[in-house]
């Protein structure tokens, strides 16, 4: 009898460990482009023009081509500081609402080749080009849908100026990582010395889906970003908020470009039919262009963690722009502070208490989905509960008593955005005590608490879209409280 026990406790375990498959895919997910934009996490906007030179934030388009005339320009120094201060990338305003080419458009005067800087024969999108080949860096392109300069803006020829300038940045300049449409658009302008407002209907002027076609075509693994997509949404705030409720997830095609969408930008759709992750585009100074009244004005490194913990702690991207000066150089002021976040970020983040640390799950669907995968360092290895099972909880022992105060949590997001109530508790006293709840997860959330002494952190997934799948748990001691 003992013996027909213990084989039938072993056929359990058995069962209970073996390897199984994983679990299906749920809704929209992410598509191999936008998969490589969220490891990207954090890079830099740069917004350069004649407006560097004249002190404005939104140019007529009735500025002299001479007006730009930088002194020192370097990217390689805005590069280097790019990658020094642990950005992955830059885009850059090659063509803002003024129309000023940042590059010699062969479809417009209006550009560097009319300049006096280099006599006329400068380029700064190909100067950054190589800067960012140097350093590493991934390379994008802002250009601007509403142009204040050229004449045939509200007409249907503009569309074919604007398609034909695309054209250029997409062929000319090697791989582009994100494109990016900007939503502001229609009013008043030079436009080619009419001086009047020109209205655009939002949802059909720029007809959207034929200008997209042309990146997938010419920059297959580029994402396109707009207000509404098509691979990235904005978050609908430009004050560095990303939502603490943030589906990665959109009904799309209820959305434009330009649209008062503010609210659902923020938050996404639990239900929404595409996969479009959102990005935090936010600037280290006041203004989005360079003033010399605003060098004390810039992000202290304290500022920008938090910026920090507002957007990639809440399952964005921050697109954190800094612009260059006169000179052509990212001033000492900018450069300091972003350095000095890197440093803080990198304090923050030292030592990761969870890693290698013994995990335990209430439920895992087999052999190939176990706790202990959550803090193995491996991002392809993940938790996951059989199919029917939508709330559960994984616990990780440290061993003895420590002090913790973070936790980062990223879902196997290949899998699509399933969790939608989670909380944190940490064992304070043989008591469990709750540190933190939420919503969503995502790629990645990374929650600040009050420092607690504990020896088990939990997870609790209290809701899902569909069976959890955990891909990283980390936990940290950041200094202070
Ligand atoms: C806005 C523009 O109007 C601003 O000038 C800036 O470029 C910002 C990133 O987007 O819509």
């Amino acid at each position: 009898m003992k013996n027909l026990t213990i084989l039938f406790c072993l056929l359990c375990v058995a069962t209970a460990c073996k390897e199984v498959s994983a679990p299906e895919p749920f809704g929209p997910i992410p598509s191999e482009r936008q998969l490589a934009w969220h490891g990207m996490e954090y890079y830099m906007f740069v917004h350069f023009t004649v407006n560097t030179f004249t002190d404005k934030e939104w140019g007529y388009g009735d500025e002299k081509e001479s007006v730009f005339n930088p002194s020192q320009i370097d990217c390689r120094q805005w590069a280097k500081t790019a990658s020094d201060a642990g950005m992955k990338g830059i885009i850059i305003t090659a063509k803002h609402h003024d129309g000023f080419c940042l590059w010699p458009s062969q479809f417009t005067k209006h550009s560097v080749k009319n300049s006096v800087w280099k006599s006329g024969k400068g380029d700064v999108l190909r100067e950054l080009r190589q800067a960012c080949d140097e350093f590493g860096l991934k390379f994008g392109v802002y250009l601007s849908p509403w142009d204040r300069n050229s004449a045939v803006y509200g007409t249907s020829e503009y569309l074919t100026y604007y398609r034909n300038q695309l054209h250029e940045l997409l062929t000319n300049y090697g791989d582009i990582f994100e494109v990016w449409f900007d939503g502001a658009n229609g009013g008043d302008g030079y436009y080619g010395g009419a001086r009047e407002m020109r209205k655009i209907d939002n949802k059909t002027y720029y007809d959207w889906p034929n200008t997209h076609k042309i990146v997938r075509e010419l920059q297959p693994s580029a994402v396109m970003f707009s207000d509404a997509g098509p691979d990235i949404r904005w978050v609908g705030n430009e004050s560095g908020m990303g939502s603490l409720t943030n589906w990665c997830l959109l009904k799309k095609d209820e959305m434009y470009p330009g649209g008062d969408f503010a609210k659902i930008l923020g938050e996404g759709h639990a239900d929404g039919t595409s996969w479009v992750p959102a990005e935090v585009d936010v600037s280290i100074r006041p203004g989005w262009f360079y003033h010399q009244s605003q060098d004390s004005l810039v992000r202290s490194p304290e500022n920008l963690m938090e910026l920090y913990y507002s957007s990639v702690g809440r399952n964005s991207n921050l697109l954190l722009n800094v612009p260059p000066d006169r000179r052509g150089l990212l001033h000492e002021n900018d450069v300091k502070s972003l350095i000095a976040f890197r440093e803080l970020r990198e304090k923050e983040f030292s030592f990761d208490l969870a890693r290698g640390k013994s995990a335990e799950s209430t439920e895992f669907r087999g052999r190939n989905f176990i706790a202990s995968f959550v803090n193995d360092g491996d991002p392809e290895s993940y938790w996951a509960t059989s199919d029917n099972v939508k709330s559960a909880s994984i616990t990780i022992n440290l061993g003895e008593k420590t002090e913790v105060n973070r936790v980062l949590i990223q879902e196997n997001i290949k899998l699509g955005q399933r969790v939608s109530k989670y909380k944190v508790y940490a064992m304070a006293d043989d008591k469990w005590v709750q540190v933190a709840d939420g919503t969503t997860i995502g790629h990645k959330i990374i929650r600040k608490f009050p420092v607690v002494l504990t020896t088990d952190i939990r997870i609790s997934i209290d809701d899902a879209l569909a069976c959890p799948a955990i891909s990283n748990i980390e936990l940290y001691r950041a200094p202070g409280q």
